[in-house]
């Protein structure tokens, strides 16, 4: 793959040698893959990438295969009858689900996993697996959170398929975005690197320096700064007046001469510098320091063959519009406008602005009953927020400063969508904390792993990244849980 300028140590390349081979023999696949940007984003990268090469392909969706959801899975392919089953952005964490229900089905003769998880502990090594073909830059010394996303490893198959794939590094980048691999917004490195600039190369990527607020290219001037949470912005955020008053000082015109809005990305360059001086000044008064203010400019990475004034143009608005898709239960809409189809973006916009009041009403109700403090960590247990957005509400309420950053925060949700006495815990901690040496993932997995134990039967399963996990727990065994979460993490705290 020198060639194409990835660098991808020797075994990886085997497996994508070898996953190649079974997409050219296959007549016709189904693919299952995660609910997120990244699911989304890799699912789309496969679907396109199959129908280049010609094999009958069937998609799905999947917002999390554990147990129970392994059976619909396993009816699903008995019925579609494939000849290759595709897990992407899951599947490892699911190894032993994915031998015991879908290996054996007949007319199966390969499986391929193109995950970026943390492997379990018991690997499942050693046990017979001939038909599964895994992926994982985690089995071969790369950083599943920093060096390759869901949608980056099934890139990589896809170019190894074909030059002809290279169109779909913007979505490899979007997945990437999505799944917060530039450590929020300080750079992407190792192969997320290098997709990007072969993207660059092809020119569908650009990376520019720039405001790195959310929705430059979209949003009307003013709401630009009233919707900031990225970093909050006191007197501004939530302050329509005081943004209005912002630009007039400037004598920065918000409107064109036909009266519609101006967005970030038509202001002149220095109409911008005046701009991003004026939220220095402001930011530094609130704060009092210069590494907040400075981080309001960085790079910001727009895909050039997509319509400018839309989400697509902007990786992370992208990746926003995506994640709405899925939050609201439809992501097979946002795989849609990863492909290009216009009517499936209109109805991602709708789900957005759904997903944006969603998010915004989460975020008042913590604003109002504020959060628990716990050894360890903060949590938020709240009833209404669904289970499908508590993530992104927890991590955003920490990145407005709701909540305190000094521990990681957890958040409860009793709204899920199984039917089951499930409740579903979400947790996120901030990268100085992870550098620190605590890992939600662990405390999350060791936790479950030892409530599992005691009682002889499955009350909990997680998962997840270091800096972001989520867990399925019994309800009558929620209490158990967080106070063990709760020790543990505060033990990693105090290392
Ligand atoms: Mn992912």
């Amino acid at each position: 793959m020198g060639s194409v300028g990835i660098t991808i140590p020797q075994e990886m390349l085997d497996r994508l040698h070898e996953a190649t081979e079974a997409v050219r023999n296959s007549k016709k696949t189904l693919a299952f893959s995660h609910i997120d940007a990244d699911g989304i984003t890799a699912l789309a990268i496969v679907v396109r990438f199959l129908e280049r090469e010609g094999v009958e392909t069937e998609w799905k969706n999947v917002h999390q295969i554990n147990s129970e959801s392994i059976l619909d899975v396993r009816d699903t392919v008995m019925e579609a009858r494939p000849d290759l089953v595709v897990f992407s952005d899951f599947g490892t964490g699911q190894l032993g689900l994915i031998q015991t229900h879908i290996a054996p089905i007949k007319s199966v003769r390969r499986i391929i996993i193109l995950d970026h998880h943390l492997p379990k502990k018991n690997h499942g090594e050693g046990r017979p697996r001939e038909k599964i073909i895994e992926i994982n830059p985690c089995n071969h010394g790369l950083s599943g959170s920093a060096d390759v996303s869901g949608a980056g490893v099934a890139f990589l198959l896809a170019i190894h398929l074909s030059l002809e794939n290279t169109d779909l590094s913007e979505l490899a980048v979007v997945g990437a975005s999505g799944d917060l691999q530039d450590f929020y917004g300080r750079g992407f490195k190792g192969i997320n690197a290098d997709i990007i600039k072969l993207g660059e190369k092809a020119g569908y990527v650009s990376v520019d320096k720039d405001l790195t607020f959310f929705g430059i290219n979209t949003r009307p001037l003013p709401f630009l700064l009233e919707y900031a949470t990225e970093p909050y912005l006191p007197g501004l955020t939530g302050n329509r007046d005081a943004c209005y008053a912002f630009f007039e000082n400037l004598r920065i015109p918000m409107k064109n001469s036909d009266d519609t809005w101006r967005t970030w990305s038509d202001l002149h360059d220095e109409e911008k510098q005046r701009a991003i001086q004026g939220l220095f000044h402001e930011i530094l008064q609130a704060y009092d320091n210069p590494r907040i203010a400075k981080g309001i400019v960085g790079d910001v990475i727009s895909l050039l063959h997509r319509p400018l004034k839309s989400e697509m143009r902007n990786v992370k608005e992208f990746s926003t519009l995506l994640n709405a898709c899925g939050r609201n239960r439809e992501p097979e809409v946002g795989v849609r406008i990863c492909l290009g189809h216009e009517e499936a973006y209109t109805r991602g916009k709708t789900l957005l602005q759904t997903h944006r009041s969603n998010l915004a009403q989460a975020l008042r109700r913590i604003e109002e009953h504020r959060y628990d403090e716990r050894r360890g960590m903060y949590l938020i247990d709240d009833n209404e927020t669904p289970d499908t957005i508590i993530g992104i509400v927890i991590g955003m309420a920490q990145g407005a400063r709701l909540v305190p950053v000094d521990k990681p925060v957890i958040g409860v949700s009793r709204n899920t969508t199984g039917e089951g006495p499930t409740i579903k815990l979400s947790g996120r901690a901030r990268s100085f904390l992870i550098k620190k040496g605590l890992n939600l993932k662990e405390a999350f997995v060791e936790v479950a792993e030892s409530l599992n134990k005691q009682y002889g039967e499955t009350v909990a399963e997680a998962g997840g990244h270091p800096m972001a996990a989520g867990a399925f727990v019994h309800e009558i065994h929620l209490e158990e849980f967080l106070d063990m979460t709760s020790d543990r993490l505060a033990k990693m705290l105090a290392q």
